[in-house]
């Protein structure tokens, strides 16, 4: 809104209002005008003062009181006119007894708006607050020559799904000053901003271009493009807040760590890959899709994804798994890469592991892959395919007990020892 006076050309309408108000009399009832600071006012030590009011010169009525003062440290949001004496205005806190008020000459104010300077102003403790006059009066801490304007413009600002603006109220501007909104957009989405304003945003800080007019800022929030084939709500629900690596980042926005629920077990898988490879694509939760011959379960499913990479270390995280001991990471896919068929085989050099992540125990297995070697299921195509999960063998170790040595296997273990026995003898007469 600007608030200089507004000529309306409709001359009937004109004619009209000019005939009401000389049948009243006068032509006293102007526009009010709606004055601003157009910086926040240092008055004494750290205490400030900004905001806006309106106020009629004509009437000595103000209205439309937003002002925040900070006195010795606390905020105080002004919203009431105390009182109002010849040349000072008085600005109360109504709900707060002892809060402090603030003075404002209003000598200079009138209804033709422009830049003004306050000649004095202050605080001073308004006792009680009846009837609209303060129980005690005690001006502090004058200030002069403050500024306020009423040449100011409304910035209004607004925000999309999936994101915030701060302030997210319209905010007066002075003619030809800046003002600043923070953007913040949810995890796994990014910021822009648009409007009628104009301006450029920096991390989270939208800085307009200078006012000059009334406009808008616009925040909207795009998902986040990380390229790993997983929707960011998914990602958003990983353990440890959508940080299943635990490295700090969201993995909705990162495009070398996914995550995303097991196939099968009820946990969350997250991959994490490096070694000279930074995308993970179509990365997929799935079920063994072919009967291993071998008898292994696999009772975690199996990842499947796709690595524009000549090479690539994988780490993959398994939240819902205490421990992989006694498991193998088993791949379905043609052992020569990219020439059918495809069958069961155990992937070498896995490496098992745990670590804590959100105060959890959960397993890893971590591993390397190349183009064009075992465990890539295609050929010399600077592509790294893989699909594969801890596969459990039919008779897992750990689980069984300790076998006792029978009478038979004892009775072997004697015979060996004599057959060594034996061999000795004969190689001993040999070179006697
Ligand atoms: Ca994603
Ligand atoms: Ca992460
Ligand atoms: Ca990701
Ligand atoms: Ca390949």
């Amino acid at each position: 809104m600007h608030h200089k006076i507004t000529n309306n050309n409709h001359k009937t309408k004109a004619i009209l209002v000019a005939g009401l108000l000389y049948s009243f009399g006068a032509f006293t009832h102007a526009t009010p005008v709606n004055w601003i600071f157009p910086s926040p006012v240092v008055f004494s030590g750290t205490d400030t003062l900004s905001g806006s009011f309106t106020f009629d010169a004509d009437t000595n009525m103000a209205s439309n009181i937003n002002l925040m003062l900070n006195y010795d440290g606390t905020d105080y949001s002004i919203t009431e006119a105390g009182e109002i004496g010849a040349g000072w205005i008085r600005f109360v806190n109504a709900n707060t007894v002892n809060s402090p008020g603030v003075y404002l000459s209003s000598a200079t104010l009138t209804n033709a708006g422009g830049d003004v300077s306050i000649s004095s102003m202050g605080t001073g403790l308004c006792g009680h607050l009846s009837a609209g006059v303060c129980g005690n009066i005690n001006p502090e801490e004058f200030a002069s020559n403050v500024q306020i304007s009423s040449d100011a413009y409304t910035v209004t600002p607004s925000a999309g799904a999936n994101g915030s603006i701060s302030p997210n109220t319209g905010q007066l501007v002075v003619n030809g000053n800046t003002t600043q909104f923070t953007v913040t957009a949810d995890t796994g989405y990014t910021a822009n901003v648009g409007g009628t304003c104009g301006g450029s945003l920096a991390g989270t800080t939208y800085t307009t271009n200078a006012i000059t007019a009334d406009c808008t800022v616009e925040a909207s929030f795009a998902e986040f493009n990380d390229g790993d084939g997983v929707d960011v709500g998914t990602e958003n629900s990983a353990p440890n807040n959508g940080d299943g690596n635990d490295d700090g980042i969201p993995d909705s926005e990162q495009s070398d760590v996914t995550s995303l629920p097991a196939a099968q077990g009820g946990g969350y898988l997250t991959m994490s890959v490096g070694g000279g490879c930074s995308l993970a694509q179509s990365v997929a939760a799935v079920a063994p899709s072919a009967l291993d011959p071998a008898n292994y379960s696999y009772p975690l499913g199996l990842l499947e994804f796709s690595l524009p990479c000549e090479n690539a270390l994988v780490t993959v995280y398994y939240h819902g798994a205490t421990s992989l001991d006694g498991h193998a990471y088993r791949k379905y896919g043609p052992t020569t890469p990219g020439v059918a068929p495809s069958s069961w085989y155990t992937l070498p050099g896995v490496v098992f592991g745990t670590t804590t992540i959100d105060g959890q125990t959960v397993s890893t297995a971590t591993f390397e892959l190349a183009d064009n070697q075992l465990g890539d299921d295609t050929g010399d195509d600077g592509v790294i395919v893989d699909q594969g999960g801890p596969g459990l063998p039919p008779s897992a170790p750990p689980m069984e007990p300790i076998p006792t040595p029978t009478l038979s296997e004892w009775t072997m273990v004697i015979l060996s020892g004599l057959l060594a026995l034996m061999g000795i003898l004969t190689l001993r007469r040999k070179y006697l």
